[in-house]
């Protein structure tokens, strides 16, 4: 492989901060899962409207590729190669009651940790087998969940089409995988290995072997953010007693996008603001004050519908899990604040 040809327009971390000398330097180079740089950055390459670019295969990625993958996390986290992560999953210590008690602007609300297997690759190096051994033991482990988490987990191979679709339509299920993803190796084998288990409410569910082994994920509608939160929490420790997650002193969980690093976690509102989001800077304003990400109702890459977005935490790494729940719960403050005002009913 020879250095890329990046387009001039590029906005991609990757060209970013791909040097040709770091790429000669690093070319013929593989982790002991044999992934190469050329894999790890064949997303970006593929799909110039990247916004990173690059998928780690393994935990060694991110020590053999430091020269690419530390520019990178830093200029997306904040994040310094000589930073510690700290976790911290205490429900009891974030600030949240609900913003929106009468139920004017949120919609719904979701926080979800991605998680992958230790003593494994992650899925852009994965083979067959593995990937088949990790759905083994995640459901395994998703067995012995009780009360409220109890559920049941659907393999995607053999779900019909209607019933995929329609768990798609209302956010449970993941989309089939992207073009991103697609390049990433993510996709291969496709459907096989993958799947979806849920408790009885659809309020806990599992997403396993889509872009990370897991996503852990508390959802509900309205806006009692707290109480997803500590549902969340007791699932992760109830997998996570069954099923050792990877993760690093330095990195905190390892996820194969560098963006979800850490705790790797999306807290996330579905929130209307007709008023506010009519004046998109002061929007945008005051989500960037608050590290806040926009996504549109159907998640990333998608568009927002009937003045509804998705609003989430942007940091992930470097922050713990309880200061990742709070900058989305100071930042809703904050809108629904400007909307009321906006509106006159402040
Ligand atoms: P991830 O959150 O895992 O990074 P996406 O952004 O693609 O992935 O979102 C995955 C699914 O979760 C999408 O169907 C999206 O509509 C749904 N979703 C995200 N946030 C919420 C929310 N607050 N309420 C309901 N559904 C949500
Ligand atoms: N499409 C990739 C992903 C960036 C972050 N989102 C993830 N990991 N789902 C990009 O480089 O734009």
């Amino acid at each position: 492989m020879t250095y890329p040809t990046f387009s001039t327009d590029c906005q991609s971390m990757l060209c970013r901060f791909l040097t040709p000398e770091m790429f000669e330097a690093l070319k013929d180079v593989q982790t002991s899962n044999g992934f190469t740089l050329e894999q790890a950055i064949r997303s970006g390459v593929d799909n110039p409207d990247s916004s990173i670019g690059v998928y780690a295969g393994d935990e060694e990625s991110y020590i053999l590729y430091a020269a690419l993958f530390d520019p990178i996390i830093e200029a997306y986290h904040g994040f310094h190669p000589t930073d510690a992560h700290r976790s911290d999953l205490d429900p009891a210590k974030l600030k949240a009651p609900n913003p929106d008690p009468e139920g004017e602007f949120i919609l719904s609300t979701r926080i979800r940790v991605g998680r992958n297997v230790a003593d494994l690759p992650l899925g852009p190096a994965i083979t067959r087998e593995q990937r088949d051994e990790v759905e083994r033991r995640v459901v395994a482990g998703l067995e012995t969940l009780t009360g409220d988490l109890a559920g049941t987990y659907y393999p995607l191979t053999g779900m019909s089409p209607e019933t995929q679709r329609a768990l798609i339509e209302d956010h449970f299920l993941f989309k089939e995988g992207d073009r991103f993803l697609e390049s990433a190796g993510l996709n291969r084998d496709w459907p096989s290995g993958r799947g979806i288990y849920h408790n009885h409410d659809k309020t806990f569910l599992v997403w396993v072997n889509e872009e990370d082994q897991m996503r852990i994920i508390s959802m509900q509608p309205g806006g009692d953010i707290a109480e997803v939160f500590r549902r969340l929490v007791r699932a992760i420790a109830g997998i996570g007693s069954q099923v050792p997650f990877a993760r690093s002193a330095h990195l905190g969980y390892l996820t194969s996008c560098p963006t979800n690093l850490g705790t790797a976690m999306r807290a996330s509102v579905h929130i209307a603001l007709p008023k506010l989001t009519e004046d998109r800077e002061r929007f945008e304003a005051i989500c960037a004050k608050h590290h806040l990400q926009i996504r549109g109702v159907h998640g990333e890459h998608s568009e927002s519908e009937g003045g509804v977005y998705d609003i989430s935490n942007l940091r992930r790494l470097g922050v713990t899990e309880v200061e990742a729940v709070q900058d989305m719960v100071d930042g809703v403050v904050e809108l629904i604040a400007e909307e009321k005002r906006l509106r006159g009913t402040a």
